[in-house]
């Protein structure tokens, strides 16, 4: 890697989660978005940042924002959804939105630098650096890696805007690499290196954080962060909303890497199942499904939500970063 550090002007670790039912936007404002860096956020000024893209390629090419804003651009709407946290891995926590970003496809500069046929990865590198506080691990940058295969995809963008304005500091200025079907931890914000190789780095934020352990036929295999597994929440009811004992729309939104095409509700916490109406994908956006639920007993109900993809995958009932969405409600005469 060939670019130096660069100072770090927030130093603290930050995340901050939206409740599920104030995700009332099909595209999310952006201070609805939540916000995760591990490290803190980068000193950048704009005039100042490149973006070198080297390793196995044969143009190494070194472009100012003023050349990669000059490119190109496309605008396209996905859902933006972090794994949780590495340290956690199986621990469900919902930090998603649906945003409009606006940007380079990373094919266009891929194009331009002409990348080897043995080129594996695509490592993409933030500049920001520093400890992780929850392991006191130092890093100098926040190091990401994706499959070529993935990476040369219409949808891999080095966006440059959120929601039609450009990006804010907190959320990757003034650039950052988004990997639309993928976890959020792989969009590298203050992107300023693209780096071809034949294999993955070995480092932090790639192999040793970010990549499932499972253990088959008493083999471990590691499964690296990257396809967002199918998932939903509720937006409607919140948590502990009194209802009236009447007809009640129970919506929310549903995704994953491949198309969702059914959503089930249950509302006696998993024992019988109903399906959902949901609607049709939108490029990589997520999809709203809803249920008309007309309860008839007072009392408290726990509804559950589960998503199936057009691969057959169903979210789990438990102990996994995607098992299904639990809410509880009460109905009564309020
Ligand atoms: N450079 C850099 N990029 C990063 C991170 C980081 O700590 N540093 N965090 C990642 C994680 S885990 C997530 S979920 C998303 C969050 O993006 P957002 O804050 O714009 O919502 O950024 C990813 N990109
Ligand atoms: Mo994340």
């Amino acid at each position: 890697m060939t670019i130096g550090n660069v100072p770090m002007k927030v130093r603290n670790r930050f995340n901050s989660t939206t409740p599920s039912h104030e995700l009332t936007d099909f595209h999310t404002p952006e201070k609805k978005l939540f916000v995760v860096y591990h490290m803190g956020v980068p000193e950048f000024n704009s005039a100042d940042w490149h973006l070198t893209i080297d390793g196995l390629v044969k143009k190494p090419t070194t472009l100012s924002l003023a050349e990669l804003d000059a490119l190109p651009k496309v605008e396209l709407s996905a859902f933006h959804e972090c794994a949780g946290s590495p340290l956690r891995p199986t621990v469900p926590v919902r930090r998603v939105g649906n945003v409009i970003w606006r940007g380079i496809r990373l094919k266009t500069v891929l194009d331009m630098v002409s990348i080897s046929p043995k080129a594996g990865y695509v490592w993409a590198r933030g500049a920001d650096s520093g400890i992780y506080p929850p392991t006191g691990t130092f890093s100098d940058c926040y190091l990401k890696d994706l499959p070529v295969e993935k990476a040369i995809r219409d949808e891999v963008l080095l966006a440059t805007e959120i929601n039609g304005v450009p990006l804010s500091e907190d959320h990757g200025a003034p650039v950052r690499l988004v990997v639309p079907g993928y976890y959020g931890t792989n969009s590298v914000k203050w992107l300023t290196e693209i780096r071809l190789e034949q294999t993955r780095p070995g480092s932090f934020f790639t192999t040793t954080l970010y990549n499932d352990r499972h253990v088959k036929d008493g083999v471990e295999h590691a499964v690296p962060v990257w396809a967002t597994a199918p998932n939903t929440v509720i937006v409607a009811p919140a948590a502990d909303q009194p209802l009236k004992p009447e007809r009640f729309q129970i919506w929310g939104w549903a995704w994953g890497a491949n198309e969702i095409v059914a959503v089930e509700i249950s509302v006696d916490g998993g024992t019988n199942w109903s399906s959902a109406e949901v609607d049709r994908r939108q490029g990589y956006s997520w999809q709203r499904f809803w249920w008309d639920w007309s309860p008839a007993v007072h009392g408290e109900y726990e509804i559950v939500s589960r998503a199936i993809d057009s691969a057959g995958e169903r979210q789990p009932d438990a102990g996994s970063r995607n098992e299904v969405f639990k809410v509880k409600a009460r109905v009564g005469d309020y």
